[in-house]
C-alpha cells in the first residue's frame, strides 16, 4: 500500500517539507481555488505537480475533483458542466495524475457537531453528537421534517441541549457544522443555509442516484479513454442530513453504484471512518466484495454511540478491526498487481496541534500517529 498525506497547497499550515518527515511518499491535493464547474488549467496543474516533486513526492491522488451542485441536483442543460469536467479530467491526465476521489454529497460534505471534543488522554477529537445535530436541523435551522429523522431519545436530548445553550454554544455548532461544507472556505450564516437548502426540496434518492448515474455514464467513458480511475467517497456520516438524501452509505448502496457503470474505472474510495459510522456496514467485507475496485483508502477509525452519535478513535482503537481491513486491501492489491493508495484519514489534535489551527481534522502530530500506526499494521501483514 502507498502512504500518502493530505496537502490543502498553499492554504496548508502544515509544509511540504514537515510532510515529508511523517515518511509519507506521496502526496493527495486538489486545486482548491479554482470555483466548481471551472476547468483545472493543465498550467496550474503542472506547476502544482512541479511543487510536489521539488519536495520529493509524486501527486498520487486529486481529492477532489468536486461535482458541481446542479450536476447533483440534475438541473437543466448539464452539457457545459460535463464538458468542462472531462476536460479537467484531461488536463489532469496530460499530466499523468490518473486517480480522482470526489463525493456525491449534497451541499454538505463531512459533517459534525464538535471539532474539539476531548479524549481521555488528552488532545481532541472530531465528534458527531445526534442530539446536537438534532438540536441544529430543529431548533436553529427550523426545518419541519427533522424531528421524524431522529430517535425521540435523540430529538429529547435535542431540546434539553437546545433550553441550556448559550449564544456562543449555538455559534459554535454552526460554525462546526460549516465546516465541512463543499469549496472548504465558504461558510454560511443561517439564513443562508436555509436559502442554499432550497433549491434541493423534493430531490428524492431516487433522483439523486439517477443523476449519479447520468454523471458516471457522462465521464467514465473519457476514464478509460484517459486510463483513469474514479473513487467515490462515501457519505459522512452515513445518513440523510438537512433532509437531503445521501446514496453512498452502505453495502448495498456501494453495489448499485458498480453496477450502475459496471466497469473497473467506476471505483471507490475505502473510507473506513465514514462507512465505519453505521452500525450495519461491516468495513472488512465491504473491503473484500470490492476489492476490485478500491482505487483509494482512507483510513480511519470511530466509536460509535447507540443514538447514532460516533467520535473519530484512535486507529487502532475504535470500533473498526482496521486490521482486518489492511489485510483484505493487501489481499485486492496482490490480486491486481497495484499498490493502492492510502491516507491516514483525519487524526486526533495532539501535543502542539492545538496551536497550529490546521484544517479540522487535519493536525501534523495527529495524523502522523495514525499513519505510523498503519505502516506497523502494513508491514506486520506483509
Ligand atoms: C473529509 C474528507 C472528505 C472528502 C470528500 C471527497 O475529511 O474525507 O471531505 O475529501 O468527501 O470528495
Amino acid at each position: 500500500m502507498r502512504e500518502t498525506w493530505r496537502w490543502f497547497g498553499a492554504h496548508d499550515k502544515i509544509t511540504l517539507p514537515e510532510i515529508a518527515q511523517t515518511g509519507a511518499a506521496g502526496i493527495v491535493t486538489a486545486l482548491h481555488d479554482i470555483p466548481y464547474g471551472e476547468v483545472w488549467p493543465r498550467d496550474a496543474i503542472a506547476a502544482h505537480r512541479r511543487q510536489i516533486e521539488a519536495a520529493g513526492f509524486t501527486w498520487d491522488v486529486v481529492e477532489s475533483l468536486p461535482v458541481h451542485e446542479v450536476i447533483k441536483r440534475g438541473e437543466g442543460d448539464l452539457s457545459g458542466l460535463f464538458s468542462a469536467y472531462r476536460q479537467s479530467m484531461a488536463n489532469l491526465a496530460a499530466e499523468g495524475i490518473k486517480t480522482v476521489c470526489y463525493n456525491f454529497m449534497p451541499l454538505l460534505d463531512w459533517t459534525r457537531t464538535d471539532l474539539q471534543a476531548p479524549v481521555a488522554r488528552g488532545g481532541t477529537c472530531l465528534r458527531f453528537s445526534a442530539a446536537k445535530m438534532a438540536a441544529f436541523e430543529i431548533f436553529m435551522v427550523g426545518r419541519a421534517d427533522a424531528r421524524q429523522a431522529y430517535s425521540p431519545e435523540a430529538v429529547e436530548a435535542a431540546d434539553h441541549w437546545y433550553q441550556q445553550s448559550s449564544d456562543a454554544d449555538r455559534e459554535d455548532l454552526l460554525a462546526a457544522i460549516m465546516s465541512g461544507l463543499p469549496g472548504a472556505f465558504d461558510r454560511y450564516d443561517l439564513a443562508g443555509l436555509r436559502a442554499a437548502l432550497e433549491p434541493y426540496a423534493g430531490l428524492t434518492p431516487t433522483d439523486l442516484r439517477a443523476n449519479l448515474k447520468r454523471f458516471l455514464q457522462e465521464i467514465i467513458p473519457t476514464a478509460q479513454e484517459l486510463e483513469m480511475s474514479f473513487a467515490i467517497h462515501p457519505d459522512d456520516p452515513p445518513r440523510d442530513i438537512l433532509g437531503l438524501p445521501r446514496i453512498v452509505s452502505n453495502q448495498a448502496d456501494l453495489a448499485w453504484i458498480m453496477g450502475a457503470v459496471d466497469a473497473p474505472e467506476n471505483g471507490l474510495t475505502l473510507c473506513t471512518g465514514s462507512l465505519g459510522a453505521n452500525p450495519a456496514n461491516d468495513i472488512a467485507q465491504i473491503a473484500h466484495q470490492f476489492g476490485d475496485r478500491i482505487h483509494f483508502a482512507h483510513l480511519r477509525n470511530v466509536r460509535k454511540e447507540p443514538d447514532g452519535s460516533f467520535e473519530e478513535a484512535p486507529h487502532l482503537d475504535g470500533d473498526t478491526d482496521l486490521v482486518a481491513v489492511v489485510d483484505e486491501l493487501l489481499e485486492a492489491e496482490a490480486r491486481r498487481d497495484v499498490s493502492i493508495p492510502f491516507r491516514p484519514d483525519h487524526g486526533h489534535d495532539l501535543l502542539s496541534d492545538s496551536d497550529r489551527a490546521t484544517q479540522p481534522g487535519y493536525p501534523l502530530i495527529g495524523r502522523m500517529r495514525g499513519l505510523a500506526e498503519m505502516r506497523g499494521v502494513i508491514a506486520a501483514l506483509s
